[in-house]
């Protein structure tokens, strides 16, 4: 029996600051059913999809950083894209930014769901990898505080066994960074889900900024490829509130090689066909990891003539 889904990319250009959550929801309706239009079973939106990318802005006030998060899910606001979803008969992936209470203390996380055809939410990540600085930077033309505004995400990386694979959910930064496929990869993941909100200026490495698509990419087949998993990326894209943000959404098949593509900085669905068992070729072969990978091997010492072992990179990178 093939494992097969018609997954969606929905791409979403700016959301204004002064854009309420209502008129938000009601362009994730629009683009879900533009792609249930076009076949698909599971649509994947970008990180922070309910708001603007506050991050980017310096706020003092508690209650305003705290208006930008959201106090249950779903709520009054996101219900109708719950109901949406039931109605199409779709499942989808919405990252928003989550106030938590669970444990008597309020706690802010950059967060993402996955939802099935039901409307069930199946699973709940956290952003782990969380880029930028805690300390305002007027000099900079625009801010990334999410070390200020989220706490580390404390879900760890789960791989969720539904519609028929294996799903897992990741968030912008944690793109880039091997472990957060390989986390997922040992655990058989078939298809990670991720959203991005990526400045095309990054203040701290202007020497960068021309590489950003470049890097995007690269980072995303890599993950793909180097654990025989698909992989959908998914920006919220174009100048929003004065910060241009890449667009280039993609989907990624286990090979590494992208099958759809972005090619607007707005609201814009792509879609692919998305074979499961093509997963299988990498994982069970050039990177079948109880065969090939050998961990108790891998020492982190670089040995310094007279200075004897020092475990880590050195201090000057
Ligand atoms: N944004 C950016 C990202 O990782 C960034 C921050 C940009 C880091 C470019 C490094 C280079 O895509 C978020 N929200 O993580």
């Amino acid at each position: 029996m093939p494992r097969t889904l018609i997954v969606a990319a929905a791409q979403l250009g700016p959301i204004p600051r002064s854009q309420s959550r209502q008129e938000a929801v009601a362009r994730l309706i629009a683009l879900m059913e533009e792609a249930k239009r076009m076949g698909a079973d599971l649509v994947v939106y970008p990180e922070a999809a309910l708001t603007a990318f506050f991050p980017h802005w310096w706020i003092e006030d508690e209650d305003e950083l705290d208006s930008w998060f959201e106090r249950a899910m779903p709520n009054p606001a996101t219900q109708p894209l719950f109901d949406a979803a039931r109605r199409l008969g779709v499942a989808f992936k919405l990252g928003y930014c989550e106030l938590d209470f669970s444990t008597g203390r309020k706690r802010r996380f950059n967060s993402a769901i996955l939802v099935d055809k039901t409307a069930r939410i199946v699973g709940k990540y956290r952003k782990i990898h969380l880029p930028g600085t805690d300390q305002h930077r007027p000099e900079h033309p625009f801010q990334n505080l999410e070390k200020r505004y989220f706490e580390v995400g404390d879900l760890g990386f789960p791989v969720w066994e539904t519609m028929g694979g294996r799903m897992g959910l990741a968030i912008c930064n944690d793109r880039r960074w091997p472990e957060t496929y390989r986390v997922m990869g040992l655990q058989g993941v078939e298809l990670v889900m991720l959203g991005y909100n990526t400045p095309v200026h990054n203040p701290n490495t202007p020497e960068t900024d021309d590489l950003n698509n470049f890097h995007n990419h690269l980072s995303l087949q890599a993950g793909a490829y180097q654990n025989g998993t698909w992989v959908v990326g998914v920006a919220k894209a174009g100048v929003e509130e004065g910060v241009d943000q890449i667009g280039q959404s993609c989907i990624v098949a286990p090979s590494g090689e992208i099958v759809a593509q972005a090619t607007t900085l707005g609201d814009e669905v792509i879609v692919a066909r998305v074979d499961l068992d093509r997963c299988k070729v990498y994982q069970q072969h050039i990177f079948n990891f109880a065969r090939h990978r050998r961990p108790e091997h891998y020492h982190l010492i670089v040995e310094r003539t007279g200075a004897g072992p020092v475990l880590g990179r050195p201090p000057e990178v």
